[in-house]
């Protein structure tokens, strides 16, 4: 059962965020396992809007040397706010297909400048093995991937670096699940924002369900509108290898369903992020039909109507 959403699928085949090289490929990895006909299935319409292809901003430099490919993480940015706050305006749900996280500093000022329009508030669920809370001063890897969540809460040191944001997702709005990799910057600003984060620990004693629905109630209460960014290495590697980023201890194949399965019943996502695939590094396609699962599960697939799978 469900209300019949009108989706529509854009890429963002950027890898400009990370040293690894593959992430360009996997808007179409996706579409190769079956995105749009899974989602089709489940009663939804699909539309494509293919994938975007950003002029690069030239060569951009920063005083901190680390950071690479900024010129053109800025080009992909200010393409993908674009398409989403087009796509929220037009009535749809975006579904954006990555390309590294790097894209979501993007996607997600774009939901949230169309959120703001609306008047409702923005909420932001980050599923990853990754807090990816630093800022341009602060990331001593120099890989961009690892900076949206900040510049989307508007943290210090984006300016004049990312584009203007025009509304900032409020740090209170946002939650954190499978979390076990956090460097030291990032865990200061993570306490001193406040930000709620469950890591891995939190998962193993207090079970997926009870500390997502705590976060689902707030975005409830608020009549908010919930922005779900889902990075593949929020999964253990065992079951999704394709991740150039990968730590052990992630989510096993059915804590991930069940996150996707209690977000879809609450009926509040209005928007996806499917993050970080590395089709390069995957087994026979295993990761990316994995990612489709996935979002069929968040699209309204239950158990009993699953086809049966084996990857
Ligand atoms: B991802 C890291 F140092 N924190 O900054 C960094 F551990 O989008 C990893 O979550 C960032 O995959 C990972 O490079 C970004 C590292
Ligand atoms: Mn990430
Ligand atoms: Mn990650
Ligand atoms: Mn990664």
């Amino acid at each position: 059962m469900n209300d019949g959403k009108r989706v529509v699928l854009i890429g963002v085949p950027t890898q400009a965020g990370t040293h690894q090289k593959g992430c360009l490929m996997g808007p179409d990895a996706l579409r190769t396992a079956g995105i749009a006909e899974a989602i089709r299935e489940l009663g939804h319409c699909v539309e494509d809007w293919g994938n975007l292809a950003p002029a690069s901003q030239g060569d951009l430099q920063h005083a901190n040397r680390a950071i690479h490919d900024l010129g053109e993480t800025v080009g992909w940015i200010e393409a993908a706010a674009e398409a989403g706050t087009r796509a929220v305006g037009d009535g749809l749900f975006p579904v954006f297909l990555g390309g590294d996280h790097s894209m979501s500093a993007g996607t997600v000022a774009g939901v949230a400048r169309a959120a703001k329009a609306s008047g409702r508030p923005q909420f932001v669920l980050w599923l990853d093995a990754h807090s990816d809370f630093h800022t341009p001063d602060t990331t001593t890897s120099g890989n961009l991937h690892g900076t949206p969540l900040a510049y989307v809460t508007g943290m210090p040191g984006f300016a004049g670096v990312f584009p203007d944001l025009e509304a900032r997702v409020d740090p209170a709005n946002v939650a954190m699940i499978g979390i076990r990799s956090v460097d030291p910057a990032e865990r200061a600003a993570l306490r001193q924002h406040r930000v709620e984060v469950h890591d891995m620990r939190r998962v193993d004693q207090h079970g997926m369900s009870s500390l997502l629905l705590g976060f689902i109630e707030r975005v409830k209460a608020a009549n908010g509108l919930l922005h779900v960014s889902l990075d593949v290495d929020f999964l253990d590697p065992v079951v999704a290898p394709a991740v150039g980023t990968t730590v052990p201890g992630g989510a096993t194949f059915r804590e991930a369903h069940l996150v996707m399965e209690l977000i879809s019943d609450s009926g509040l996502m209005a928007s996806l992020d499917v993050a970080e695939l590395n089709p390069f590094l995957d087994e026979r396609g295993k990761t990316a039909r994995l990612m489709v699962d996935l979002v069929a599960s968040l699209f309204g697939r239950s158990v009993m109507d699953r086809p049966t799978i084996s990857y």
